[in-house]
């Protein structure tokens, strides 16, 4: 098999990549380890930036999210017992964001994928890749019992922390800069209408907690939990009554309870590895970086390299010109370092952690009140939430 670009994963990284290149007229094949029920039942991120939406319009795949989506200008910060709202769109120069599942977007983009006829591999396994350093790079699996072979001019790696390509770097090209926190997240997916139309984002002596939402009917809930913490110790009775207790307010405002149909344990780290490319091999997504998901930023992330990666591309099939396939890396850890600066800055200042002092507490106390009552401060949450403009 032939082709120009072949992309490794079908998350939201490869499948919008694949799409945007097709659209250019680029012909890409995808190689997926897992089934596609799989990649459309996965539930992960949900907050969609300003550029992240706008990107999915460009590309011709918004309409049934800004059909089902929930648009949001704002979102609170709860601590000692009181929400305070950040108005996103005032500080923020009009610029907002709509809570869309991740899952969703993945389906928007395999119907695209089946209607451009451009082949998407899944249950792919023993995917490998080779020749990284040559003018011909390639990827091998095994699928659907044949093994495939398929030669290209380059490789984008979108498959995700766990995948295959970071590794396949010869050791030494790669620098590697990462932070473990010492706690992760308990999220749960509940069938109640949400309480809220915003998202509460609260600071609580037990521990950080999070309000959001997947539609009109289904309510999304974090804890944060121990980094090994057993989802067999967390029976539905403690969940509610533990998000109860970081939640609660001298308001009387309250999560409404529901049949919970999905649990999971989500560990914190951040991680970003320099440069995102190696040869022909161009790295986007989380097989990059990883944020902690306090700031709402992974995805978005992910969209945001291969907008970078699609023009690149496209500049170096229609005009010959590489200098953005070149800069590649440099342009897209500018905005990587942005995120992971936030995301650190909002897990630092909502989190209990576990070497605290009584004074780094009260310090995390003023920061917040100073978010929420300067408008200075209040700017630096907004702006960044809703992600900064792309400069093309
Ligand atoms: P993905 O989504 O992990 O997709 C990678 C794909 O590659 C496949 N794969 C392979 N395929 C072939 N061969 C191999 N050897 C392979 N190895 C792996 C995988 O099966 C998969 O299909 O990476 P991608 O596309 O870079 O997308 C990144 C996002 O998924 C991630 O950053 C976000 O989910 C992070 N995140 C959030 N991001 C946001 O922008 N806003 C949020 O509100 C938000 N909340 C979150 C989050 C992540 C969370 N978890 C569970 C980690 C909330 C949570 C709880
Ligand atoms: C979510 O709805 O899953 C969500 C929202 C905001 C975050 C992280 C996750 O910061």
């Amino acid at each position: 098999m032939h082709t120009q670009v072949a992309i490794v994963g079908a998350g939201p990284a490869g499948l919008l990549l694949g799409h945007l290149l097709h659209l250019a007229g680029i012909d890409n094949v995808i190689v997926e380890r897992h089934d596609r029920r799989y990649a459309e039942e996965r539930i992960r991120a949900g907050v969609l930036e300003q550029g992240t939406i706008d990107t999915l319009d460009e590309a011709g795949v918004g309409e049934r999210m800004h059909r089902e989506g929930l648009p949001h200008e704002g979102i609170e910060l709860l601590f000692d017992r009181k929400r305070h709202r950040i108005d996103l769109n005032a500080l923020s120069g009009g610029r907002a964001i709509v809570v869309y599942g991740q899952h969703e977007v993945v389906k928007d983009l395999i119907a695209a994928r089946a209607e451009s006829g451009q082949a998407l591999l899944w249950e792919a396994s023993e995917v490998a890749i080779h020749g990284l350093d040559g003018e011909r790079p390639t990827v091998t699996c095994l699928h659907a019992g044949e093994r495939v072979e398929i030669a290209c001019d380059y490789i984008a790696g979108c498959d995700g922390f766990h995948g295959i390509c970071r590794p396949s770097i010869p050791e030494g090209a790669l620098k590697v800069f990462d932070r473990i926190y010492p706690f992760a997240w308990l999220g749960i997916l509940a069938e109640a209408e949400p309480s809220s139309h915003e998202l509460v984002y609260a600071n609580h002596e037990r521990g950080f907690a999070l309000f959001s939402m997947r539609s009109e009917k289904v309510t999304r809930l974090y804890l944060q939990c121990e980094p090994d913490e057993d989802i067999g110790n967390w029976s539905d009775d403690r969940i509610w009554a533990e998000l109860h207790t970081r939640l609660e307010t001298d308001d009387g405002w309250k999560v409404n309870e529901g049949p919970i149909v999905q649990k999971g344990i989500t560990p914190m780290r951040s991680f970003v590895c320099e440069p995102m490319q190696y040869g022909r091999l161009f790295l986007a997504g989380d097989s990059a970086h990883i944020v902690p998901p306090t700031g709402a930023k992974g995805m978005n992330l992910a969209v945001a390299d291969v907008r970078v990666l699609s023009k690149a591309l496209i500049a170096h099939y229609t005009t010959h010109d590489d200098a953005k396939l070149k800069a590649y890396s440099d342009t897209c850890l500018k905005r990587v370092w942005r995120a992971e600066h936030y995301s650190w800055w909002m897990t630092s200042m909502l989190h209990r952690f576990p070497e605290s002092t009584p004074f780094m507490d009260r310090v995390q106390r003023s920061e917040l009140a100073y978010v929420t009552s300067s408008e200075a401060g209040g700017r630096v949450v907004a702006e960044n939430y809703v992600g900064l403009p792309f400069s093309e």
